[in-house]
């Protein structure tokens, strides 16, 4: 650890946020959820424990769309929780997937199951009274949603497909044991939803969370494995990320990235997305240290005076980089050695069936904007169910919000992929362009929705489509993502074309980031209605396709035609006009 005195230079000083209060009196993430839970007055949670329930996976909301309406009638809102599981590397079983399409379809308002941006799934729509049992059922299928959410390392991420070969392996199981070491070591999930012994939080820091302490860290924290050239889990968007090294096929170490993110809010420029930072090359012996060293420089200096500016990328802006790197050279007791070489060349999912090194056979299923869900015109949920009946490897969720049947015998393949065609699952003529779409939930569930993201980005693409076409370009594909505030979950400051809602109807509209997702987009233009986003995405691909080099993305001409300046770095770059 450093001496005190470096260490009070880092330390933003003043007045904690009401956040820092809850968790250090919550003995250790209880709080008083118990009585809550049997308060049956309110379909919700008390303020303090509204927030404590994030760390065990759940989010309280209401549906957006009936609000008003319950107001009129003098009704609370309709209170319900989401649940985020946690799923290291995205992997889920048959057995599970079967439990969790149950549970969605008999215990859920919504009867859906969503994909994540983040390689999980979430429930919409329970009601309080089944929240205990929701976790048991998870619990039996060895299923938790501990650290989901909240002030603590989130569900770490794993470059989808790893049993494509040997070095994805080893990459899930480093993205298993990293999820574990740094996971909250307090009972109190067990204690609160499985009836677990209950167990005295210890008495002094450290005892109980040795890494994360007892309050826990100043903001989210979010961690990645990735194996380059695929860059689908987006590193640029977390704060701490480990690249796979490998040779001859065997991994030996990773180079760590540290402090990306994308959240902003509108008009404050103190906030903004940054891309992490290149620490060096560790070995796989040094791989824990280093993200304990991370997680606990950023504990200790993060700031919990101002939550906005409270994520690791903040933190390195604020004490330099260097500084923070020799924190954790020193925490960790090691010397980052010189990154190896690397790139990343493609974020998108690979559809279709692909073979792995041990002959057997990977369906990549499209599912746009990741909602599972029986459609009048095509049972896509029930689809998966019936895969899952007969189905003998695994399920990957992808960070693309899609669905990965892995692990199929050759004999199998004809079946599983009849299945999938019966149910919409497999559809031939989307377009690159709708593969390369994507959108967060916003609303009806989402409580910081301002403008729709989820279902206004099916009939924008049929509208992009359109106009590619128009244009000479329908064989091409922007990514385009559109999400409903700057909080940025369907990470469209990492899009080629990037909507951010403003207000309904009304979108920010940022331009050029590029294929291997190392560059954030600029802003091009405010405000802008559907209509004025289409005839924009028209005059520019028309330009496209006019003016562009062989082959130049779309991300990449923008930039070198002198449409937005390019950003290289954030905190200088990303608000100058
Ligand atoms: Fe997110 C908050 C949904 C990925 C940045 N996010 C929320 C909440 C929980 C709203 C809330 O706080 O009440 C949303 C719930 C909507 C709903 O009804 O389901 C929500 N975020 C999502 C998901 C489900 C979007 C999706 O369409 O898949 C993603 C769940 C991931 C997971 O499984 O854990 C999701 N969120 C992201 C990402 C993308 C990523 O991590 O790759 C980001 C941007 C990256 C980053 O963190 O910088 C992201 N979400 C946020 C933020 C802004 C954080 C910040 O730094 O300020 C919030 C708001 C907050 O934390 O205050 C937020
Ligand atoms: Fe909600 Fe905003 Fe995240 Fe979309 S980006 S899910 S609207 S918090």
């Amino acid at each position: 650890m450093s001496n005190s005195n470096e260490k009070a230079s880092q330390i933003v000083e003043g007045k904690h946020a009401d956040n820092e209060r809850l968790k250090l009196e919550s003995d250790y993430l209880r709080g008083t959820i118990v009585d809550d839970l049997s308060d049956s007055m309110t379909g919700g949670f008390t303020p303090d424990n509204y927030q404590l329930i994030r760390t065990h996976g759940m989010y309280q909301q209401d549906d957006r769309d009936i609000r008003a309406e319950r107001q009129k009638q003098k009704l609370e809102p309709l209170h319900n929780v989401m649940l985020r599981a946690r799923m290291p590397g995205g992997i889920i079983t048959p057995k599970q997937w079967l439990a969790i399409d149950k549970f969605s379809h008999d215990k859920t308002s919504y009867g859906s199951i969503r994909l994540t941006t983040r390689q999980t799934f979430q429930f919409h729509g329970v009601l309080k009274p089944n929240i205990k049992l929701m976790h048991q059922t998870l619990n039996e299928y060895g299923i938790d949603s501990i650290a989901t959410a909240g002030d603590v390392n989130r569900n770490v991420l794993c470059t989808s497909n790893p049993v494509e070969s040997e070095l994805h392996k080893e990459s899930y199981e480093w993205a298993k044991k990293i999820s574990e070491h740094l996971l909250p070591k307090t009972r109190a999930y067990a204690e609160i939803w499985l009836d677990g012994e209950k167990i005295e939080g210890g008495t002094e820091e450290g005892d109980v969370e040795p890494i994360l302490g007892k309050s826990y860290l100043p903001r989210k924290f979010k961690t990645t494995v990735v194996i380059p050239p695929q860059n689908d889990i987006d590193v640029h968007a977390n704060d701490l990320n480990f690249v796979a090294i490998s040779e001859d096929g065997k991994l030996v170490g990773f180079n760590v990235l540290v402090g990306g993110g994308l959240a902003m809010t509108h008009g404050d420029k103190s906030t903004y997305p940054r891309k992490a930072d290149d620490f060096g090359f560790v070995t796989l012996e040094n791989t824990l240290a280093v993200a304990a060293a991370v997680v606990t420089t950023q504990r200790d200096w993060g700031n919990r005076v101002n939550r906005k500016n409270a994520k690791t990328k903040y933190t390195l802006d604020r004490v330099g980089v260097d500084v923070f790197k020799a924190e954790v050279e020193k925490r960790a007791e090691i010397s980052f050695e010189e990154s190896r070489p690397y790139e990343f060349t493609f974020r998108g999912d690979r559809f279709g069936w692909v073979e792995g090194i041990d002959n057997k056979h990977h369906l990549t299923l499209f599912i746009e904007n990741g909602r599972l869900l029986d459609y009048p015109e095509k049972a896509l949920k029930t689809g998966v169910a019936k895969i899952a009946e007969i189905h003998k490897g695994d399920f990957r969720m992808t960070a693309n919000q899609n669905l990965i049947v892995a692990g199929v015998a050759e004999q199998d393949k004809a079946e599983i992929e009849r299945i999938a065609r019966e149910h919409g699952l497999i559809n031939d003529s989307h377009s690159e362009q709708r593969k390369n779409s994507m959108a967060c939930v916003a609303f009806p569930t989402c409580p910081l929705a301002m403008a729709e993201a989820e279902r206004y980005i099916p009939k924008l693409v049929d509208d992009v489509e359109a106009i590619l076409t128009k244009n000479g370009l329908a064989e091409e594909a922007i990514i385009l993502r559109v999400t409903g505030c700057p909080n940025g979950c369907g990470r469209a400051m990492l899009a080629e074309i990037g909507l951010v809602g403003k207000g309904p109807g009304k979108y920010n509209m940022y331009l050029g980031s590029n294929l291997g997702g190392t560059r954030i987009p600029k802003l091009y233009k405010e405000n802008l209605g559907e209509q004025d986003i289409l005839t924009e995405i028209d005059q520019l691909s028309a330009r496209w396709a006019a003016d562009r080099n062989k082959d130049e993305a779309f991300g990449d001409f923008v930039i070198r035609a002198g449409i937005v300046n390019e950003v290289k770095i954030s905190m200088r770059d990303f608000h100058d006009d």
